[in-house]
C-alpha cells in the first residue's frame, strides 16, 4: 500500500514528464521548420525518452496499488529564436525537473516509503545525465556562435542519436 500524498505527488510527476515530452516535441517541430533535421530528430528521441519516464511512474504506481490520474497538459511554447535559445531552455527545464525529483525523494523519505525512494533513485541518476547533456550542447552552440559550418556539423552530430527502447519496460 502506498501513501495518498505520494500517489498524488507521483501523479503530478507523470504530468511533468508528459509536459517535458510535449515541450521537446514542440522544439522538434520548430527545428524541423528551419530544416535543422538533426536537431529535430534529437528532440524527437528526447520526446520518446520523456514518455518512457512517464510510463515508468505509471507502472510503478500501478504496481503499488496507487491510482493513476492523468492531468491536463498546457500548450508548450512553439518557437525559439535559435538553437542556443532552445537548448538553454532545455537546460533550465531539466534543472527544474531535477528539483521536482529531489522533492519527491524528500517526501518518500519523510513518509518512510523505502520502495518509492529506491524507485526514484533511477530518476536521480537520469537527471544528472539530462543536465549534463543539455549543458554540453549549450557549450557547443556557444562555441559555434554564428558559424553556419559549425551549426551544419553539429546538426549532423545531433542527427546520429538513436533511441534505445527499454529492454524490460523498466528503464
Ligand atoms: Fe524526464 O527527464 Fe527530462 O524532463
Amino acid at each position: 500500500m502506498i501513501d495518498k500524498k505520494i500517489v498524488e505527488a507521483l501523479n503530478v510527476q507523470i504530468n511533468e514528464e508528459a509536459a517535458s515530452a510535449y515541450l521537446y516535441l514542440a522544439m522538434s517541430a520548430d527545428f524541423k521548420s528551419r530544416n535543422l533535421d538533426g536537431f529535430a530528430s534529437w528532440m524527437k528521441i528526447q520526446t520518446q525518452e520523456e514518455v518512457v519516464h512517464a510510463m515508468k511512474i505509471y507502472d510503478f504506481l500501478n504496481s503499488r496499488d496507487g491510482k493513476v490520474m492523468l492531468q491536463a497538459l498546457n500548450a508548450p511554447q512553439d518557437t525559439w529564436s535559435s538553437p542556443l535559445e532552445a537548448f538553454k531552455a532545455v537546460y533550465k527545464h531539466e534543472q527544474y525537473i531535477t528539483g521536482c525529483i529531489n522533492k519527491l525523494v524528500k517526501l518518500a523519505r519523510d513518509q518512510n516509503d523505502n520502495a518509492t525512494e529506491l524507485f526514484l533513485g533511477w530518476f536521480v541518476t537520469e537527471q544528472v545525465e539530462e543536465e549534463e547533456t543539455a549543458s554540453t550542447v549549450v557549450k557547443k552552440l556557444e562555441l559555434i556562435k554564428d558559424s553556419s559550418t559549425g551549426l551544419f556539423m553539429l546538426d549532423a552530430e545531433m542527427g546520429a542519436r538513436v533511441f534505445t527502447p527499454p529492454v524490460d519496460g523498466n528503464e
